[in-house]
């Protein structure tokens, strides 16, 4: 039985991640911080047979325990910092988990590997913000990067240093360039969750309004779930390397407010949307949209759910969740 170890466990794609290794008959430790972690119960409830091994990115010596622990396979690196907005408030922080962490899971990895690093298969995941100040469109795998937050540089550094270990070292080290993907397990912060949340409460007259930032900003919407199975994909290939994993369709924060209120049954969202200044960011990131030919060739790996459909699907999930607390 392959044994894989997943960081960011308790987050969006550490469940749908650990719920298709499991089905696909893994053994999988999840690594979380501990202590007061209500989302630690979620993970328990989902994935009861996940084991959870305790560490932190920031904490090198921890990850050499856990995988002398776990003895993995595969590595997947999921945890960060990962709320672009917060990463401005605490830059250096940002720096040490998202940043730093990928230099000590590398590093603890390659000590656990030990004379032949390619026998452990890494995963990072980088992400789509690195592109940052819009260079080329579509985005792809040799887009120049220009990140436009201390989130953005963060990855970046991640980024290379995955590259750098795989050519340094030689190990099995993939990262996966991956565009927003969404699902009703969303963090409440992040745009596509807000949205679809406040949208249910709406409906069931929970709420009135609901206070924006930029509606202008564009983005390539796809859903969690078929985003892991990319994960999964380039680890079994022969050769660590990148991959772009988008939809190739880009939607403007006004067409996801548009596709929402219109999955609840509410003809128009303007009377309903206000915009502040406090959810604008110090810089944007206009407009993404992802070529992901690479991961299709290669991988052979499509994107199943469209962007309509994952709305309906969160405002459907929101809907039962508002319907509830109306009661
Ligand atoms: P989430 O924000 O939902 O989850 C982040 C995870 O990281 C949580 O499990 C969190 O644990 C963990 N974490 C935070 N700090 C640490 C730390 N110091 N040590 C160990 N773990 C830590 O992110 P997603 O699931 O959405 O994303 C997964 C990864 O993919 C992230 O790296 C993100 O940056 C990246 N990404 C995400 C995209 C998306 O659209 N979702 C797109 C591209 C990249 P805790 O519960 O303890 O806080
Ligand atoms: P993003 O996602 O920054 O792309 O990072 P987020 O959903 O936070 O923002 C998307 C866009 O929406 C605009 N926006 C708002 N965003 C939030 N959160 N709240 C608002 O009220 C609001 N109004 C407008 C933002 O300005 C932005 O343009 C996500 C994270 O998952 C990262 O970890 C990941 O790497 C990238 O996606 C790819």
């Amino acid at each position: 039985m392959p044994r894989a170890l997943i960081t960011g466990i308790t987050g969006q794609d550490g469940l749908y991640l650990a719920e298709l290794l499991i089905s696909k008959g893994y053994t999988v430790y999840g690594l979380i911080r501990g202590q007061n972690n209500p989302k630690i119960e979620l993970v328990r409830r989902t994935v009861p047979d996940v084991r959870l091994v305790t560490g932190d990115l920031t904490d090198v010596s921890s990850l050499v325990r856990v995988l002398s622990e776990a003895q993995p396979d595969e590595v997947y690196n999921l945890g960060a910092i990962s709320f672009v907005a917060y990463s401005w408030e605490n830059a250096a922080l940002t720096t040490d988990v998202t940043g730093k962490g990928v230099l000590n899971i590398l590093e603890a990895t390659r000590l656990y590997a030990g004379d032949d690093p390619s026998s452990v298969r890494f995963y990072q995941a980088s992400s789509s913000e690195m592109f940052g100040k819009v260079q080329e469109v579509p985005q792809r795998e040799s887009t120049l990067l220009w990140p436009r937050s201390p989130y953005g540089v963060a990855k970046v550094f991640g980024h290379y240093m995955t590259i750098n270990y795989r050519e340094s070292y030689g190990m099995h080290a993939s990262s996966g360039i991956l565009f927003n993907h969404e699902s009703p397990r969303r963090g409440p912060e992040f745009v596509t969750r807000k949205v679809t949340r406040a949208v249910a409460r709406i409906a069931h007259g929970l709420q009135d309004t609901l206070v924006m930032g930029n509606l202008d900003a564009q983005r390539d919407w796809g859903f969690a779930g078929d985003y892991v199975e990319a994960m999964w994909l380039m680890l079994q290939q022969p050769h660590g390397d990148d991959y772009v994993v988008s939809t190739g369709e880009t939607h403007s924060i006004r067409e996801l407010l548009d596709a929402a209120f219109d999955a609840a049954g509410i003809a128009d969202w303007e009377p309903h949307v206000q915009q502040s200044q406090e959810f604008m960011r110090p810089a944007e990131v206009d407009l993404l949209v992802g070529d992901a030919a690479k991961a299709r060739e290669v991988l052979g790996w499509a994107p199943k759910v469209g962007f309509r459909e994952l709305v309906a699907m969160m405002v459907e999930a929101d809907l039962r969740d508002a319907a509830a607390e109306a009661r």
